[in-house]
């Protein structure tokens, strides 16, 4: 089931308050099969309009993710079809290796809602979208081995760019961002004709994820240093930035570490211009590498 990528958020527990009896919390079991199911609750914030899914502002679940407030895709569109904003759900979390989905969800009351469910959108942060063709603006950042590197250092190179953060607990939201560009980076070594093309993964985590963090992350992936390289910065530096392309962050204002997110990932020709930007996390590998193509033929 495809998510809806314009309500594409992956978020830590950026509404604060508490809702519910911590007693009453979660249980996680194992099933064979490999696949995880956790016990989840938490109030409604949104429903996609088509019932593909929902934001659920949740409390910890324990021993895989803390309260957060995020949209989760639903097994099936009926499942939301008596679910409303403001709904108070129990609802089963099911985690398989590269997906996770709500099934089993049932109202148990409802209460008002707070402010605003989401982050605002980059377009109000006052930063201007870059269009395509446009000089993508230089930016400081640090990479993996600790040493600090502007953006425009990648020119010369297509670049293939998209922003993470690793401690992300979903494997549909960042993890997926991850393994697309190992999947990429595997086809950039059997094509001469993409030797030029450079893959950049952007944390806006920079509190976790340091350049150590960020070099382990990359050993985890196999990530070549000479292909992909993680960048971290300051956090402002990294929003500024990442905004540009229309990824808003938003961190709990008592937590830094409470991160809302949306989800963007973009070409960047060797000239350092904007050449397309891919929303959320239905993109594939397969449709980059052929939007490269033409992309680092002209370059
Ligand atoms: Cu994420």
């Amino acid at each position: 089931m495809a998510m809806r990528s314009l309500t594409l958020f992956c978020a830590r527990g950026r509404l604060a308050p508490l809702f519910f009896c911590p007693a009453l919390l979660l249980a996680s079991c194992s099933t064979p099969s490999n696949q995880r199911v956790y016990a989840l609750q938490g109030q409604v914030l949104s429903v996609a309009p088509n019932h593909g899914e929902a934001t659920i502002k949740h409390e910890d679940i324990k021993g895989f993710m803390p309260a957060m407030t995020m949209p989760y895709k639903v097994k099936e569109a009926t499942l939301l079809d008596n679910i409303a904003p403001g709904d108070l759900i129990n609802a089963t979390l099911v985690v398989v290796s590269n997906d996770a989905y709500l099934t089993e969800v049932k109202r148990v009351g409802s209460a008002p809602l707070e402010k605003p469910s989401v982050a605002a959108p980059a377009a109000s942060s006052g930063f201007e979208l870059l269009k395509a063709g446009e000089a993508v603006p230089d930016a400081s950042f640090v990479d993996q081995d600790g040493s600090k590197i502007g953006f425009s250092a990648f020119q010369g190179s297509t670049v293939v760019v998209t922003f993470i953060y690793t401690k992300c607990p979903l494997p549909t939201f960042c993890p997926l961002m991850d393994r697309h560009f190992a999947t990429i980076q595997t086809s950039l070594k059997n094509d001469p004709s993409l030797t030029n093309v450079h893959l950049v993964s952007i944390s806006f985590d920079p509190i976790t994820d340091t350049p150590p963090v960020l070099k382990k992350h990359a050993r985890t992936l196999n990530a070549d240093p000479r292909r992909w390289t993680f960048l971290t910065g300051t956090r402002d530096d990294i929003d500024q930035f990442a905004a540009r392309f229309g990824v808003s962050v938003a961190r709990a204002y008592d937590n830094p570490l409470d991160i809302t997110h949306t989800l963007r990932t973009a070409i960047v020709d060797a000239d350092g211009k904007l050449v397309k930007v891919y929303t959320g996390n239905e993109w594939t590998p397969e449709q980059v590498l052929m939007d490269l193509k033409p992309v680092v033929r002209s370059s």
